[in-house]
C-alpha cells in the first residue's frame, strides 16, 4: 500500500522504527498499526477540538476521538480543569473516595438499568466482571456473543470478535483454549431465530447473551427493529442475563445510551470511554439482585487497584456533566451526522460507486460493499483493498478515519459544519480515486465509459 504521506523521511516513520524494536507491533493496542490500511501509522502530538496533529506538524480532522472517548472534542476546558483541579489533591489513593460516589450516583441516575455499578479500569475489565456475575448468578458456563461483535480481550470473547481481531482476519486469537472457546456460542449478529436455536440447543446452560446494542466494531451496523426486544424475551424466558455491552455506545448515542434509545432494558451494561473523559475507565452494572453477588458483599471477586482513580473519576464527570449543560447535545450531534451522511451519499450516487455510508448518531462508517450490512457476513464482504486506498487519500486531505473498515467513526460536539463540508469534500475525490485505482471503474462510471 502506498505510503503518500510518509514515502520519505518523517518524525512518524522514525518514531514507528523506534517503537518496533520495543514493542509489539510498535503500538499499544493493535489497530493503530495500520495493519488494517498498509502505511505507517500516524504518531500524535497532540489534540485540541476536532483535530489532531502529528509529530510532523500535519493537521487532521479527527474522527478517531480515542475510540470514543473524545464526544466533547480534544482538550475541552471543562476535562481539563477538573483533571489539574484534582491532579494537585492527589492521583490514587487504594481507599475509596467522594468522587467515586459521585461518578456511581450519576451513572445511575441517567441509566435507570443501573441499580447498582461497580468502576473498573478498561472496558475489557467490565466484560470480563459482567460475564463472571452471570455465571455466578446462574451456575451456568455458556456465553452467547454475535460475530463481529467486540467486547474487549478477555478470553471468552475473543472468538469471532470484531474490531482488530477482525481487522486482522484472525477471527479466534491464539491463546485461548478448546475449553474456554466451547463456552462461548456464536450467532448473527440481526438474526434472533440464530439465538432461539442456540437457547433450544443449549437450554439451560447459558449463563448470558452479550451484544452491542448498535455495533461499532464491524463497523456500525444498527438493530433491525424487534431484534434488541427478541434478546430480552428470550433471556428472560430462559432464565439467562441480557448484557448491553456499551462501552462504546454508552452516553455516545443518547445521554442514557443506547438502551434508552432503544427502549430495553437489559440485566447487566458494562460502560467504558465516555465515562473517563480520555483516561483508562471502564465500569459494570445493573439489576441490584446480580450486583448483590459481587465481592466484598458476595461470592464473585473482581478487584482493580485503580479502580474509581480520582483522576479517571474527574474527566469522567466533568464530561457526563458537560454533556448535561450544553443545550440539545445529541440533537447537534444527529445534525452533524445528517450532514455528513446527506454529502457523502450524494457523491456515492453521482459516482455509482459501490458504497454505504452507515451511521447511527455520530457513530458511522464507510462501507466498501454495496447494499445495507446487518451482520458480521456482510461487513466482510467489504473490499478492504479499496478502502484502504480511500483512508489514504483522506489522510492526505487531512481527514484521520478510523484505520480499519472494521471499525466506528465518531463525531464529537466539537466538530463544525465546516469540518463536515471539507470531510464530505475529501471523501468525493477520494472515493473517485479509489474507484480509479487499479484500472477498475465503478459500475456507474464503467456504464459511462461503455
Ligand atoms: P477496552 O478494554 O479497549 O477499554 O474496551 C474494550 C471494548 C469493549 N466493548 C466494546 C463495545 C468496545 O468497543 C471496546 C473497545 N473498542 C475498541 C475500538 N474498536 C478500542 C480500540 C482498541 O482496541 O485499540
Amino acid at each position: 500500500m502506498s505510503d503518500p504521506l510518509h514515502s520519505g523521511d518523517s518524525a512518524s516513520r522514525r518514531l514507528f522504527d523506534r517503537a518496533r524494536r520495543l514493542i509489539p507491533g510498535g503500538v499499544n493496542s493493535p489497530v493503530r498499526a495500520f495493519r488494517g490500511v498498509g502505511g505507517t501509522p500516524l504518531f500524535i502530538a497532540s489534540a485540541q477540538g476536532a483535530r489532531v496533529e502529528d509529530e510532523d506538524g500535519r493537521s487532521y480532522i479527527d474522527y478517531i476521538g480515542s475510540w470514543g472517548p473524545m464526544i466533547l472534542g480534544h482538550g475541552h476546558l471543562a476535562v481539563v480543569d477538573a483533571i489539574q483541579r484534582q491532579i494537585i489533591r492527589g492521583v490514587s489513593f487504594g481507599a475509596p473516595s467522594r468522587l467515586e460516589v459521585e461518578m456511581a450516583e450519576a451513572l445511575t441516575a441517567r441509566m435507570p438499568s443501573l441499580d447498582r455499578v461497580r468502576m473498573v479500569n478498561s472496558g475489557t475489565e467490565a466484560t470480563m466482571a459482567a460475564a463472571r456475575v452471570a455465571r455466578g448468578a446462574t451456575g451456568r458456563a455458556k456465553i452467547v456473543k454475535f460475530e463481529g461483535c467486540y467486547h474487549g480481550h478477555g478470553d471468552s470473547f475473543l472468538i469471532k470478535a470484531g474490531s482488530g481481531a477482525a481487522t486482522f482476519g484472525v477471527p479466534d486469537s491464539a491463546g485461548v483454549t478448546e475449553g474456554t472457546a466451547r463456552d462461548t456460542l456464536t450467532a448473527a449478529f440481526n438474526d434472533l431465530d440464530g439465538v432461539t436455536r442456540l437457547f433450544s440447543e443449549h437450554d439451560g446452560t447459558i449463563a448470558a447473551v452479550i451484544v452491542e446494542p448498535v455495533v461499532g466494531n464491524m463497523g456500525v451496523v444498527a438493530p433491525r427493529p424487534g431484534f434488541l426486544e427478541g434478546l430480552r424475551e428470550l433471556c428472560t424466558g430462559h432464565g439467562a442475563v441480557l448484557v448491553f455491552d456499551e462501552v462504546m455506545t454508552g452516553f455516545r448515542l443518547a445521554r442514557g445510551g443506547a438502551q434508552e434509545r432503544y427502549g430495553v432494558r437489559p440485566d447487566l451494561t458494562t460502560l467504558g470511554k465516555i465515562i473517563g473523559g480520555g483516561l483508562p475507565v471502564g465500569a459494570y452494572g445493573g439489576r441490584a439482585d446480580l450486583m448483590a453477588l459481587v465481592a466484598p458483599e458476595g461470592p464473585v471477586y473482581q478487584a482493580g487497584t485503580l479502580s474509581g482513580n480520582s483522576l479517571a473519576m474527574a474527566a469522567g464527570l466533568a464530561t457526563l456533566r458537560q454533556i448535561d449543560a450544553m443545550p440539545e447535545f445529541y440533537e447537534g450531534l444527529e445534525r452533524l451526522g445528517a450532514r455528513l451522511e446527506t454529502g457523502v451519499h450524494a457523491h456515492i450516487e453521482r459516482g455509482g460507486y459501490p458504497c454505504r455510508l452507515a451511521r447511527v448518531g455520530s457513530m458511522w462508517t464507510l462501507f466498501f460493499t454495496p447494499g445495507e450490512v446487518v451482520n458480521w457476513t456482510g461487513a466482510a464482504r467489504c473490499d478492504t483493498k479499496r478502502f484502504s486506498r480511500f483512508f489514504h487519500e483522506m489522510l492526505g486531505r487531512g481527514v484521520s478515519l478510523a484505520p480499519s473498515q472494521f471499525e466506528a467513526n465518531f463525531i464529537s460536539a466539537a466538530h463544525t459544519d465546516t469540518d463536515i463540508d471539507a470531510t464530505v469534500h475529501a471523501a468525493g475525490e477520494a472515493l473517485a480515486l479509489a474507484w480509479a485505482a487499479s484500472g477498475v471503474v465503478a459500475p456507474a462510471l464503467s456504464n459511462a465509459a461503455e
